[in-house]
């Protein structure tokens, strides 16, 4: 009995110490966490706002690699970690590209500085032609 009210407290003193976490200014990190399979990404539609980090975070739960690539898109302070995947096959690098196999997780951090309208997508041969695509809309604050 005694453990467990030792416990009890324990659980408690953890409960209160998550809640009184300060809450985020107002020019904390955006973060974006987008799930991808096949052969669509979840949320399909994300908006942002120009002036402040956003991390995007690229979750596969899919069986097979993916990405998620904006074409072109004006940032600053661009920073990749996820896993690598070969570029060369393409024309045109992305402005910004985060990769994921599958199971794993891709992190991406960037700012971006011009509102408007673009399309995201997968870059993996055919994927974008089977359905991954969507729509980031940055917005000025
Ligand atoms: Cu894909």
């Amino acid at each position: 009995m005694r453990h467990f009210i030792v416990f009890l407290f324990a659980a408690l003193a953890l409960a209160l110490a998550a809640c009184s976490a300060p809450a985020p200014a107002s020019n904390a990190s955006q973060v974006v966490t987008l799930d991808a399979n096949e052969f669509k990404f979840e949320p399909a539609t994300v908006q942002i706002t120009t002036g402040r980090p956003v991390k995007v975070i690229l979750r596969n739960k899919g069986s097979i690699e993916h990405d998620w690539s904006v074409m072109k898109l004006a940032v600053a302070g661009k920073q990749e970690s996820g896993d690598a995947h070969g570029m060369s096959n393409m024309a045109e690098e992305p402005a910004v590209h985060v990769a994921a196999m599958n199971g794993k997780t891709g992190e991406l951090e960037f700012t971006p500085t011009s509102p408007g309208t673009y399309e995201f997508v997968c870059t993996v041969a055919g994927h974008k032609e089977a359905g991954m695509v969507g729509k980031l809309v940055v917005v000025n604050p």
